[in-house]
């Protein structure tokens, strides 16, 4: 049977990871993968997390199966990091998944199973996991306008006219903060149009947030996702914990269900549990529970807190350095993008040839769009890339 098998596209992103490693050159520069870095080039574990592993580590007697949803503590834990109190806990469904992708991957199984018919409405870009999933799974995907070639910023009057296309029933999918690969974001008074338009048309919203905590802040970044939560009759909310706790291969994520109608959330819980079981049965528990120790402990939870922003304020820093020294090589401004983008991520707007040339030339890797992963750089490579940035013609 092996044989009728035939070759399956590779994950671009995971590809140039690769050719980066093989490349020889000792001045290469990569940013590629979307994975926090610190100045040394080092992914490091979370102080908090590290203690919390300790804690785990100790106190654990038992590795026993949890439940198909997971702990609930760590359910509880993550939807008052993500929604505060925006919605009644007694409307939220919630499990446990092996990371966002298998948030995202189990929330298109769920709109498949409640309405064959529904469409899933994408930005374009969207991050390719979101579109390789949704082919798989045979779901009809339309992408909405979303980035400006030209401001570098949201075409937000193309995505409303393109999201006025959609059928009643139909889902948009929307970045909660951070949009990746661009880097750019509606602020909030855009998203309460599309949440108009999104009651207007009787679409479903689904948010997946990444990245909370890495682009204004933790609950800035919850902003736009709670808005949504708060405002819609119904709702589905992918999210991960990798980046933000920095618990990338633990595979720690939650996908919520949300309904208005609290008398509906004991059939979406049993129907996320059910999924679960479908395709895994129980979800990873390690990492949820070090995310569930460090938000229930005041002193960890602090501390962590304290990580996430020295982080943020790391990028915007680089995000910083990056647009002046661009303002300073090219004279002029049309660099400002790059300190108005949030999150890991900047779509330069370069063609597929000149991020070809930054790779070849001067070992510097993007991803073939031109999105780079702000947190590969530090304060002596911003320069290099500026200068390169700035020779091949950006
Ligand atoms: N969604 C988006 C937009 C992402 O960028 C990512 C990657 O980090 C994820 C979901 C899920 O990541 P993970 O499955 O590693 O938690
Ligand atoms: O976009 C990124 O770089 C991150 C990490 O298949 C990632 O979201 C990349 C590719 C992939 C899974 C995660």
């Amino acid at each position: 049977m092996f044989e009728h098998l035939k070759p399956q596209p590779a994950d671009k992103i995971l590809a140039l990871m690769q050719m980066y490693r093989e490349d020889p050159r000792d001045q290469k520069i990569d940013l590629g993968v979307g994975v926090y870095k610190n100045a040394e080039g080092i992914t490091p574990v979370m102080r908090a997390v590290k203690a919390a592993e300790r804690q785990v580590w100790e106190e654990q007697q038992s590795k026993a199966y949890t439940g198909l949803a997971g702990d609930p503590a760590y359910s509880d834990a993550m939807i008052n990091l993500i929604l505060n109190g925006a919605v009644p806990r007694e409307n939220v469904a919630a499990v446990a998944t092996p990371g966002g992708t298998g948030a995202c991957r189990q929330a298109f199984e769920l709109v498949r199973m409640a309405n064959p018919s529904a469409r899933i409405f994408v930005s374009n870009p969207t991050w390719p996991n979101h579109i390789s999933i949704l082919n798989y799974l045979g779901i009809e995907m339309v992408p909405y306008r979303y980035f400006d070639a030209e401001t570098r910023g949201v075409d937000f009057d193309g995505m409303i006219e393109d999201l006025k296309q959609a059928r009643p029933g139909d889902v948009v999918l929307l970045h909660g903060c951070c949009h990746n690969p661009t880097g750019a974001n509606m602020n909030l008074i855009q998203w309460q149009d599309v949440v108009n338009l999104i009651n207007e048309q009787g679409l479903i919203a689904m948010i997946d947030i990444a990245y909370q905590g890495f682009g204004d802040g933790l609950e800035e970044d919850a902003a736009a996702t709670r808005l949504v939560a708060s405002s819609v009759s119904e709702c589905l909310i992918a999210a991960s914990c990798s980046k933000n706790f920095g618990v990338y291969r633990e595979r720690t994520g939650l996908l919520m269900a949300i309904s208005a109608d609290a008398s509906q959330t004991a059939l979406n819980q049993s129907t996320l549990a059910f999924l679960n079981r479908q395709n895994y049965s129980f979800p990873p528990d390690h990492g949820a529970r070090v995310v569930t120790t460090i938000l229930g402990d005041v002193a960890l939870r602090a501390d962590w807190q304290q990580e996430l922003e020295e982080v943020r304020l790391s990028m915007l820093g680089l995000r910083q350095q990056l647009a002046d020294e661009l303002q300073r090589l090219s004279g002029s401004d049309r660099f400002g993008f790059i300190a108005q983008h949030r999150g890991m991520f900047s779509r330069i707007g370069a063609a597929p040839e000149l991020v070809e040339k930054l790779r070849v030339e001067h070992g510097i890797y993007m991803v073939g769009d031109s999105r780079m992963n702000i947190a590969g750089l530090n304060a002596q490579t911003v320069p290099i890339l500026a200068q390169a940035i700035v020779e091949v013609g950006v």
